[in-house]
């Protein structure tokens, strides 16, 4: 009976509105009948799990999901232990901490620096970017000159830690960064908030010992990083260059919007890469990408060219790390 008292009681609402405005009618149809989970947040790598908890404070009060992703990132390049990402990154081989980052939200407004030197939230700089510029990159000086202007302040990045390593790694001089260690470098966060938008953040220091001037990945949209409000979002991790050979972030997203789960949109972005590094004649075992994907539905997707990455995932249940599947 009370059933029945509701489900008449919602009809009448809906053919009220239905009357006045039917495309409204139909949108709150459509958003009752699917389930979407959301919020949701993910991150690369294990730092994920605590950078999820900041982005969780913001979502779960209904705050936005570029709020969420910047703050979640923030964490991790505050961090001196963290040696990736921020403060305390690994330097290039000349000694030079230098940050790439980036940021999209749901209306497709996009900023990011590259090659920016002695500033500790790269990803508030390219938010800046985004909010102030009517560009949506700056690179080295430029970006530290317009950082600078909006009252970042200028820091010594490089730590003892990291010094250290780097005057070990002078003795041989040899680029060769280890696979899961010296290469996953970067904090990618996507978010669905409570309005149903998605947005995403990566952040990081780059391959460790790298040349001077070298840009990853991380700063390039559509590279490890792409948001489209209607379809989903994708972010990535591991070697930069072959992420950029592929555009793999904006790949994932076109797979799903061509019907592929988040799962499967990171397997064939994986695969894609895979087969170049074939063709190529490099050896896979070198190298390590990951993607981790989220739809407008809130399903997520992960896969990865080799054992060994891992991603976090915090919805209202909880916040957990999972061991990415992998192809080789
Ligand atoms: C880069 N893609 O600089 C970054 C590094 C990274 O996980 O993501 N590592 O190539």
């Amino acid at each position: 009976m009370e059933n029945r008292r509701k489900f008449i009681k919602k009809a009448g609402i809906i053919s009220g509105i239905l009357a006045l405005n039917p495309l409204k009618a139909i949108e709150i149809l459509a958003n009752k009948s699917s389930k979407i989970r959301k919020p949701v947040v993910l991150s690369t790598w294990n730092f994920g799990l605590q950078s999820n908890e900041i982005a969780w404070k913001i979502l779960s009060k209904n705050g936005k999901s570029l709020d969420a992703v910047e703050a979640g990132v923030q964490l991790c390049e505050g961090d001196p232990n963290e040696r990736s990402v921020g403060l305390g990154g690994r330097p290039d081989r000349d000694g030079h901490v230098t940050l790439d980052a980036c940021i999209m939200d749901e209306m497709g407004n996009i900023g990011s620096v590259a090659c920016l030197e002695h500033i500790v939230h790269p990803i508030s700089v390219a938010r800046a970017v985004m909010e102030k510029t009517p560009h949506v990159m700056l690179v080295g000086e430029g970006a530290l000159e317009f950082a600078l202007s909006q009252g970042f302040k200028k820091e010594n990045l490089l730590t003892e830690d990291s010094r250290k390593e780097w005057q070990e790694w002078l003795k041989t001089s040899e680029y060769k960064p280890i696979v899961n260690v010296e290469n996953h470098d970067t904090i990618g966060m996507i978010a669905l908030d409570e309005f149903g938008n998605l947005s995403g953040a990566c952040t990081t220091s780059g391959m460790a010992f790298k040349m001077h001037g070298r840009v990853g990945d991380s700063p390039i949209i559509g590279a490890e990083l792409y948001v489209d409000n209607e379809i989903g979002a994708a972010t990535a991790t591991g070697q930069g260059e072959e992420v950029i050979r592929t555009c793999g972030t904006h790949l994932v997203v076109e797979l799903m919007r061509q019907g592929k789960t988040p799962q499967e949109a990171c397997e064939e972005a994986v695969k894609r890469i895979y087969k170049l590094i074939i063709l190529r004649k490099k050896n896979p075992k070198d190298l390590q990408i990951g993607f981790i994907a989220l739809n407008k539905n809130g399903e997520t997707g992960a896969f990865c060219l080799q054992k060994g990455f891992n991603y976090a995932i915090h919805d209202a249940k909880e916040n957990k790390l999972i061991d990415s599947p992998y192809l080789i």
